[in-house]
């Protein structure tokens, strides 16, 4: 039983956080975690786990293919994920979604496909400082292979994208922006509403990596009006393996295939093949289907609660973190943009953040260190690793509690005054 034990669950007493946590089974098992790791990826609601378990329990076939009852109820399912997630993100249908691995794989689809063959050398590709190497590497790759150059909005100090220099950064040389919607590691909430407008002025497309983003907020891609869009599954109650390209048609047709192979084509022959309709065009062979279903049925748990409350909740809960941190010792905290995220990278003076999470980890408090995979942050702050608690709305101020004495524990072990 959670007690409401501080001021901040009290005023936030309409959200049931108790009745929130029973629908999470690793939350009622024998040891529960105290889990502040959900910008690397969020626990499972019953539902989710239940929607993967019946599809291989009931209806485990393959789909767009098989004739028979099972697979024709596989292959609906899947194709009602599609339309579950057009519908969660405001695409104007389910054509404009393509399922794929994850953010990273949506991403580089995006790179390879679209890049490589519109890219040349003098036009310029612009990312962020801030990006996940998922967001650098594939850019880097492409602008090797094509002779295009990429460039860097650079960040401030305080986790912010530094626009003062965007007129010449974004020029009619820029094809493409891609560009972080919520940071990983300062959770600042990027202006990139403001920047694809900015990029439709220059005709350059844009791309925005939604993967913290989406698990927190209500998204609209059609009022965004940017060409692609990616997100993960897992960092949002769904599965690992499933993720999210929303793309807009015209790119879709215009693009060539990512993968070979089955589903992705019309008719093949020995010489030469033609593509298949999209998205299907770039979903070669056999989808992760239980996970797909498993995506919808997040999508479905999320929309199932007042959004507003829990925005509210989880920023709450921020805030709550970011005022209880501050008070220990030694505390940096990198970042202080808001809007923001449920995300806090600190560091404690004298504790290594490898350290410092694995004395948490002994209090049962689970917490990511390291790089967070944006290593040019790290530079820019000249560090190498900072320690980072993430929230969702079935944490606590009392796991928020619980996080601040580990550390106080931590400096105590260290020897720290
Ligand atoms: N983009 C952002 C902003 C991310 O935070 C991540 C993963 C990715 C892309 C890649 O997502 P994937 O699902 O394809 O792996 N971020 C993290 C993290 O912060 N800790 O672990 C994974």
């Amino acid at each position: 039983m959670i007690t409401m034990a501080t001021k901040e669950d009290q005023s936030s007493a309409t959200l049931d956080v108790n009745a929130i946590r029973h629908d999470f089974p690793i939350l009622s098992g024998s040891t529960v975690p105290i889990y502040l790791d959900n910008a690397a990826t969020t626990l499972k609601p019953a539902s989710v786990i239940s929607a993967i378990n019946k599809y291989y329990e009931e209806y485990s076939a393959n789909v767009h293919r098989s004739i028979y009852a099972l697979g024709e109820k596989a292959t609906k399912a899947y194709e009602d994920a599609r339309e579950k997630t057009a519908r969660f993100i405001n695409a104007p249908d389910s054509s404009h979604i393509i399922f794929t691995s994850g953010t990273t794989e949506a991403i580089n689809l995006v790179a390879y496909a679209w890049g490589r063959y519109n890219l040349k050398p003098g036009d310029e590709i612009l990312i962020t400082e801030m990006e996940h190497h998922s967001n650098i590497i594939p850019w880097q790759l492409v602008a090797r292979d094509t002779g295009a150059t990429l460039r860097y909005i650079p960040i401030t100090e305080n986790g912010s994208l530094d626009l003062s220099n965007i007129d010449e950064l974004l020029n009619p040389k820029t094809k493409i922006v891609a560009m972080i919607h919520q940071s990983n590691v300062f959770g600042t909430l990027n202006p990139v509403a403001q920047l694809i407008a900015k990029a439709k002025d220059i005709g350059a497309l844009t791309l925005v990596d939604a993967a913290q983003s989406v698990p927190h907020l209500p998204v609209d891609v059609a009022a965004l009006d940017c060409d692609f869009f990616a997100f993960s599954g897992h960092k949002m109650l769904g599965p690992t393996g499933i993720g999210v390209l929303y793309a807009r048609l015209e790119l879709q047709e215009a693009m060539e295939p990512f993968q070979g192979g089955g589903e992705m084509i019309q008719q093949v022959t020995m010489d030469s093949s033609t593509w298949n309709d999209v998205p299907w065009k770039f979903e070669a062979g056999t989808p992760n289907i239980a996970q797909a279903i498993g995506l919808g049925a997040a999508m479905e748990y999320i929309t199932s609660k007042d959004r507003t409350l829990l925005i509210q909740y989880e920023k709450r809960l921020t805030n709550y973190a970011i005022k209880s941190l501050q008070d220990i010792t030694g505390m940096t905290i990198y970042g202080d943009s808001d809007p923001r995220g449920p995300v806090i990278s600190f560091n404690v003076d004298g504790i290594h953040p490898h350290d410092l999470a694995q004395v948490l980890d002994q209090h049962n408090v689970a917490v990511r260190a390291g790089h967070h995979c944006a290593q040019p942050i790290m530079n820019r702050l000249g560090i190498t690793a900072t320690t980072r608690a993430s929230f969702f709305f079935y944490n606590t101020s009392k796991e928020i509690d619980s996080l601040c004495e580990s550390i106080e524990d931590a400096r105590k072990f260290m020897g720290l005054k």
